[in-house]
């Protein structure tokens, strides 16, 4: 560690001293981010520089950018089979070329998230090779079996990621004459933590990266990272405290460097990612709200908010330090995350209601102004995801095909509806490249060989960048999305009552179609309220008061600026609406 910490910049060191005395920066409401493909983006690393204006036209100052290492030249599953953790893949750039795009990104105060891919290597990693060409120490890198006893008592109990892709969750090598553990796909292989080298070669990668200029780094698939027959091999305790070290080391080597948890695992399970106040210790200052993500979903299929109520206040809170990402869609498929005890609670019963989402979202059913598609269905337990971009989820494909002007329009509102929430909620929003311009389904990977067999790809698009031209001249769906995200951005930056140093207080309203939620920082109360019915809702004067949100002189609405009018002691939302309402 006193080598690794010798190896950092000195201008790094700065910013981590900036850091370590300005407290949780990263609870900011200042930050917005933005998630892309550098090459689906703009070609490569120097294009990326390019659209700095761009961003900061729109408002975005934190990029995750998805992987850019080397990789292999077929499938890879977008760069997360890596073949190394530091070395840029030419098809991006260069070393340099990323090395003075984390400066200028410095210099423009802009936050770079990379990943850091800490369960597996790619079969063509280094190691991956050695243990292929025999060597027994690479071998133990990884799970590697003579036979199919071990790995037939694993997959006993150990769920299938890719059912459909990858079924199982091993792969026999010819070449080492050996089975090998794969949780993803067959060409990434599980790095194996029960060897202490692994750990601490890995140790080794990460600040490798951190050393590079990169302010957050996104623990990928953490929660797979222990493995026990018997198990279901996810969240296990030694998974936390593996992730507990790798913090606590990177604290003293470069404290300015925070981690994401990308654990897209049941509610309750999430936030143990925080790791706050466990025998493990501290892990992740970051975490996935894939709950919300999950639950507004449901809320758009459903167009009601009571699951989302119920989840929101009784899944135990984050702890203080932490935040959320908070998203909509990001490069992956959306999992029916929730709770069956709370699908039971509300009334429903879990399988019925899981089937009728897919049937909303992935079904291609004439009812529905969705248009996703199924990934990973599993026929034994019903069990499916959805892909889709979120234009396309919400509406705006069908209405585009169908010429019509309303749905287009009811499809806009939906789409700024979920991304004001995100905005507004407690957290750093993180939009997905695309869903700024309304961008919709991309099928051609359909005809690529390498892309075929996963239709995640739907949802990675090439950015819009004749869209991007037209913005100030032509009024389109995307220059309303993108004016309309621009406004809240704006908004959003100015409230310090929305940084996650202030509590969201959940309000379950008695109109069982809005979210009512409060951010309040003690001087400046905020209300946002959103609609997720297609029919005017309303709400009753005497509600207001006990939310707090009346008597006032006059309610405003912090995006447009507009006086809000309480008719026959009732505010009216109409379809889709979402307001900023405060009190003067
Ligand atoms: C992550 O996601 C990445 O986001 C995916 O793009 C990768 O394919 C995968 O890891 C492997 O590197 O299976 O469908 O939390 O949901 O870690 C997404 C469990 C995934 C998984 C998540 C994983």
């Amino acid at each position: 560690m006193e080598k690794m910490y010798a190896n950092r910049d000195i201008a790094l060191k700065k910013l981590d001293l900036e850091r370590l005395r300005s407290g949780n920066w990263y609870q900011s409401n200042e930050l917005v981010g933005m998630q892309l493909y550098v090459d689906r983006f703009n070609k490569d690393i120097k294009g990326l520089r390019q659209k700095l204006p761009y961003f900061e036209e729109l408002g975005v100052n934190f990029l995750h950018l998805m992987p850019i290492t080397t990789r292999p030249s077929g499938e890879n599953d977008g760069g997360y089979a890596v073949n190394n953790y530091h070395e840029i893949d030419s098809k991006y750039g260069t070393k340099k070329d990323f090395l003075d795009f984390t400066k200028k990104a410095r210099d423009n105060n802009m936050v770079l998230m990379l990943d850091f891919v800490v369960n597996h290597t790619s079969d063509e990693f280094e190691w991956a090779k050695k243990a292929k060409a025999g060597d027994p120490k690479f071998q133990s890198y990884y799970y590697t079996y003579p036979d199919r006893k071990i790995p037939d008592a694993f997959e006993k109990t150990m769920p299938e990621v890719f059912p459909e892709s990858a079924p199982g969750s091993f792969t026999y090598s010819k070449e080492m004459n050996k089975w090998v553990m794969t949780c993803f796909n067959t060409y990434q292989w599980d790095l194996n933590y029960t060897n202490p080298d692994v750990f601490i070669e890995m140790l080794d990668n990460l600040v490798k990266l951190a050393n590079m200029g990169v302010d957050v780094i996104r623990f990928d698939a953490l929660a797979f990272l222990w493995k026990k027959i018997g198990t279901s091999s996810q969240n296990l305790p030694e998974a936390h405290q593996l992730i507990a070290l790798f913090r606590m080391c990177l604290q003293a080597i470069a404290p300015g460097v925070i981690l994401l948890a990308e654990a897209i695992v049941a509610p309750r399970n999430i936030i143990k990612y925080f790791g706050e106040g466990t025998l493990e210790g501290n892990e992740c200052e970051v975490a996935y709200n894939a709950s919300l993500m999950a639950l507004l979903w449901n809320s758009v299929a459903t167009k009601k908010t009571a699951l989302l109520h119920k989840s929101l206040l009784e899944i135990p809170t984050k702890p203080i330090d932490g935040t959320w990402i908070n998203y909509i869609r990001c490069h992956d498929d959306i999992g029916l995350g929730y709770d069956d005890d709370f699908i039971r609670e509300i009334g429903w019963s879990p399988a019925e209601h899981r089937s009728f989402v897919l049937d909303y979202y992935a079904r291609g059913l004439e009812w529905s102004p969705a248009k996703g598609l199924m990934f990973m269905y599993n026929p034994k337990n019903g069990d499916g995801r959805i892909t889709g971009s979120a234009a396309s989820l919400l509406g705006l494909e069908k209405a585009l095909e169908e010429k019509n002007g309303h749905k287009v329009n009811q499809a806009v509102k939906k789409i700024l509806m979920l991304h004001g929430i995100i905005l507004s909620y407690g957290g750093i929003p993180l939009i997905y490249a695309g869903d700024e311009l309304g961008t919709l389904n991309d099928y051609s990977f359909e005809t690529q060989s390498d892309h075929k067999n996963d239709n995640r790809w739907v949802n990675r698009p090439m950015h819009d960048w004749d869209a991007v031209a037209k913005l100030n001249t032509t009024t389109t769906h995307s220059s309303e999305i993108f004016k309309g995200l621009k406004q809240m951005i704006l908004a959003r930056k100015k409230l310090t009552c929305f940084a996650d140093t202030h509590p969201t207080i959940i309000h379950p309203s008695p109109n069982t179609h809005l979210f009512v939620f409060e951010r309040n920082n003690g001087a400046t109360k905020v209300w946002v309220l959103s609609n997720f019915d297609e029919q005017p809702q309303f709400l009753h004067s005497s509600w207001l008061f006990s939310i707090g949100m009346l008597p006032k002189n006059e309610l405003v609405d912090l995006i447009t600026g507009n006086v809000l009018v309480i008719k026959n002691n009732l505010l009216e939302l109409n379809a889709y609406q979402h307001l900023w309402i405060t009190g003067t």
